[in-house]
């Protein structure tokens, strides 16, 4: 069960990383041929705001430390005004894409990282391996498979007393060759219940606390990916992403009176985990429309390349996880390292040029970031405020 203490662990050497990255190629393009056909136009949906702010975070328990937001600028010595460190959170920091980013926010000195993990002596063992020096990371125990879990380390974190100024939603589970499917603490298929609805709690938890943050530029940063949107040649590779008319989600995704899938078809792990991308950009869309005038927090997702060496292929067949990184590196050319990656999200994090809320960041050959264009049913206004409401009764919040 739940570790609930927030903990401190020494530093250890840093492990050598990957050479350079040769991520290269744009989303919407492979070996020169444009996919520009396929995309849907943007769309206005970046630009409706709409609603008073109204911060409904649902039953949360007792806070019982008032969250003391330090001053964000203190003196230094000389009289001179310095910011504050920043307190991020990253969930799924315990290896691959959050790993790398909680290392290279760490190393700037200008960040303590909250890593919120579901296994806490891997957390340990990895953030020891990195060589993230022990005062810029705590950990956390957080499984986001079970919603009782996600309540508790909000809890766990108001207690801590820590400001919170940038949530980063990055965990995920991929299960590509699982015959049936498997399900969270409360039910859900445990794809779209992992990466989409407990992220989805912890972001409409904790959107208060990024409210009250005084840090010049407050974030919430969902990931998302390429293989959710239609308009790439990665997006077609099937199964596809389609969340249909949210039949299955409606019905709870629990595969017994219902199906386990977001469309109401028949189980399929890889589509299940495309389709929670999908809902990851949509939810980083919404927020921005119902959020971003209000508060000021700049929403965004991304996608930070084909980090084909991560623990998310480890389900995957022994063939596949041999030659997908060489095919990546060498055929298609999306491979990223992780520490490129990492860094690339940390831009995402606390780049000050990057503050365009409901932005999808990707990287071109050069690691330059742009602003992307996401599918049809990745940008779908409607489809968006469909997931948020069907979201928020699944967990609790209506
Ligand atoms: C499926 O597995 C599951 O069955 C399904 O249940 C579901 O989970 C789904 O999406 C999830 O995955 C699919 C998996 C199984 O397919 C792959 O693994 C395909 C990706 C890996 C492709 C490897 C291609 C081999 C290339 C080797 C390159 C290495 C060296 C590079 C050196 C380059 C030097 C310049 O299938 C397999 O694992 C079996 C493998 C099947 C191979 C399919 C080949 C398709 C290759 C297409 C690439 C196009 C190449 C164009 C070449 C241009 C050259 C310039
Ligand atoms: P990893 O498997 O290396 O990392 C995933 C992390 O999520 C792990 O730390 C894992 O914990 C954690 N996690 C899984 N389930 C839970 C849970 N129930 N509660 C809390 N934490 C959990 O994969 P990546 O680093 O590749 O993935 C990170 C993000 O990047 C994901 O959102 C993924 O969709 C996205 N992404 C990845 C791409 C890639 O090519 N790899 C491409 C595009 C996007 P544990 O260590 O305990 O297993
Ligand atoms: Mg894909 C530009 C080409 C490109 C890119 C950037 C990716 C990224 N992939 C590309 C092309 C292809 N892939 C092609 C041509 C094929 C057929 C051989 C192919 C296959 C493939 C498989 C079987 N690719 C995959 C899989 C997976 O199981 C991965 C997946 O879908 O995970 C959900 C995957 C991925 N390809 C990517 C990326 C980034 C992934 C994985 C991670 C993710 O989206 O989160």
């Amino acid at each position: 069960m739940a570790l609930q203490a927030a903990a401190l662990v020494p530093s250890a050497f840093s492990v050598p990383k990957e050479g350079k990255s040769s991520a290269s190629l744009k989303d919407s393009s492979l070996f020169g041929v444009s996919l520009d056909h396929l995309k849907a136009e943007f769309g206005s949906a970046s630009l409706r705001c709409k609603r008073e702010f109204n911060l409904r975070t649902g039953p949360v328990r007792a806070q019982t430390a008032a969250t003391t937001t330090p001053s964000v600028t203190k003196s230094a010595p000389e009289g001179k005004k310095t910011l504050r460190k920043g307190s991020v959170i990253v969930t799924g920091a315990s290896s691959g894409l959050g790993l790398a980013t909680a290392k290279a926010l760490a190393e700037t000195g200008k960040w303590h990282v909250i890593m919120a993990c579901r296994d806490f002596l891997k957390a340990e063992r990895a953030a020891k391996s990195a060589g993230i020096a022990k005062e810029n990371y705590t950990i956390m125990h957080l499984d986001l498979a079970s919603l009782d879990s996600v309540r508790q380390f909000v809890d766990n974190f108001r207690r801590s007393g820590r400001p919170l100024d940038v949530l980063v939603c990055n965990a995920a589970v991929y299960q590509p060759t699982a015959k049936e499917p498997s399900f969270t603490a409360e039910g859900f298929e445990i794809s779209v219940g992992t990466n989409h609805l407990g992220h989805f709690l912890l972001s409409r938890l904790l959107l208060d606390d990024l409210n009250k943050s005084d840090y010049p530029s407050k974030r919430l940063i969902i990931v998302g990916s390429i293989t959710g949107n239609t308009n790439t040649l990665a997006g077609n590779v099937p199964p596809k992403a389609n969340l249909g008319d949210l039949r299955g989600l409606a019905g709870g995704l629990n595969g017994l009176n219902t199906s386990s899938m977001v469309d109401g078809g028949s189980f399929d792990g890889a589509k299940a985990y495309k389709d929670s991308k999908v809902c990851n950009m949509l939810t980083m869309q919404e927020f921005h429309r119902r959020y971003h005038e209000e508060t000021g927090i700049t929403f965004a997702s991304l996608y930070p390349g084909c980090i084909a060496t991560t623990g998310l292929f480890r389900e995957h067949i022994p063939l596949f996880r041999l030659l997908f990184p060489p095919f990546q590196k060498f055929i298609t050319k999306g491979f990223v390292s992780e520490e490129e990656a990492g860094k690339r999200l940390a831009q995402v994090v606390s780049d000050p040029s990057l503050t365009k809320s409901g932005v999808y960041w990707s990287w071109n050959k050069d690691s330059a970031s742009f602003e992307n264009q996401l599918s049809h049913e990745a940008s779908d206004v409607e489809k968006a405020r469909k997931v948020w409401e069907i979201s928020e009764k699944l967990v609790g919040l209506a």
